[in-house]
């Protein structure tokens, strides 16, 4: 996820490169003996800062964007979810393309300078080299914007902490998942973009003595039916299975929350099925409004009753995971 956000440079418009490549030429100047020879020098030296000025920006922008690796899943997945793998790799390669175009344009009108023999003859290859470098640059220009619409949506990314193990919370709306994630938070939870839905999500840390857990709460992505998930919502639950090393279902056998637990117990299924191989612990919430008689493990997110017993049931099936405790 840290590479998505890699500090990718502002991306401008072909007009603005075009802008910065031929505004500075106008800056150069070179002396020469005689006339003629200056009129050529002057002509090569505009030509070349101009290629300089296109080709470096250009890649510059290729090594700026994620390289994406088929071993790096997670990366080509959240790639895929917010801008697209393939429309992503065509726009660079285009980038390069037109890069390397510019540079073999410039050696073209470089010789056609030199063999000029007149003043005009020298002026007009450099103009016609302009002409045709903004041509190139002109041709990637929908690569451009949508490079710098990619480099929005990947700032938009929450910044997660890989490094850190990541709980993820699931359940029906109203179920509690706020309040537990408050509960057991020990600072207050922030809110992060998250590129695929409207709503934020809630990122709390739990520490527990010097480890430290994050804990995720994603409105909107595992609180309803499958059915009912667009395609968009459907490929950013795939990216979360790569983050979650476990998931906390919570139920509401109360039903306070205005859903029956048998569609409760359906999305349990749903979510079981989209996290294959991740531990999920189903507990119940709301014990203080109905003791369901169940054998699961109940709480009561408001009171706090029950909460501690729940976090660390949690954290046990993930305890494998953990490295060992640092010697002092
Ligand atoms: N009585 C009771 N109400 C709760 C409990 N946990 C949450 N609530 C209430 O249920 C509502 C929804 O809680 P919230 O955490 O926002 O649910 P979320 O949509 O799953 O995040 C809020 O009004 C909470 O105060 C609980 O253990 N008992
Ligand atoms: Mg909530």
């Amino acid at each position: 996820m840290q590479n998505l956000r890699k500090r990718v440079p502002t991306v401008l418009t072909a007009d603005e490169i075009l802008d910065k490549a031929f505004r500075r030429v106008g800056k150069i100047d070179k002396e020469g003996p005689v006339h003629m020879d200056m009129v050529k020098r002057k002509s090569m030296a505009r030509i070349a800062s101009a290629t300089d000025v296109i080709s470096s920006t250009l890649q510059r922008y290729v090594k700026a964007f994620p390289s994406i690796n088929e071993r790096d899943v997670f990366l080509a997945e959240m790639i895929e979810v917010t801008v697209g793998v393939d429309r992503l790799k065509k726009a660079l390669s285009n980038l390069d393309w037109a890069a390397s175009k510019v540079k073999e344009l410039q050696k073209q009108y470089t010789s056609k300078v030199m063999s000029s023999s007149s003043v005009q003859g020298a002026d007009s290859a450099r103009k016609a080299f302009y002409g045709r470098a903004s041509s190139v640059v002109n041709k990637v220009s929908k690569d451009l914007e949508f490079l710098a619409y990619a480099r929005n949506e990947f700032r938009k990314v929450p910044d997660f902490d890989e490094g850190m193990l990541t709980m993820v919370i699931a359940g029906f709306p109203n179920v509690g998942k706020s309040q537990f994630l408050r509960e057991v938070s020990s600072a207050q939870p922030k809110v992060a973009a998250y590129p695929f839905t409207t709503q934020g999500i809630e990122v709390g840390i739990h520490e527990r003595g010097w480890r430290r857990y994050q804990i995720i709460d994603t409105p909107g992505l595992l609180d309803r039916e499958l059915e009912d998930r667009n395609r968009i919502e459907m490929q950013a639950v795939t990216a979360l299975k790569h983050l979650a090393n476990a998931i906390l279902f919570i139920l509401d056998p109360s039903e306070t929350c205005g859903y029956h637990l048998e569609g409760q117990l359906r999305l349990l299924e749903a979510v079981r099925e989209l996290f294959p191989g991740v531990p999920i612990l189903v507990v119940e919430n709301k014990m203080d409004l109905l003791d369901s008689g169940s054998d699961r493990l109940k709480m009561s997110a408001v009171s706090g009753e029950g909460v501690p017993q729940i976090m660390s049931a949690l954290l046990t099936s993930i305890e494998h995971l953990e490295g060992p405790e640092p010697m002092f």
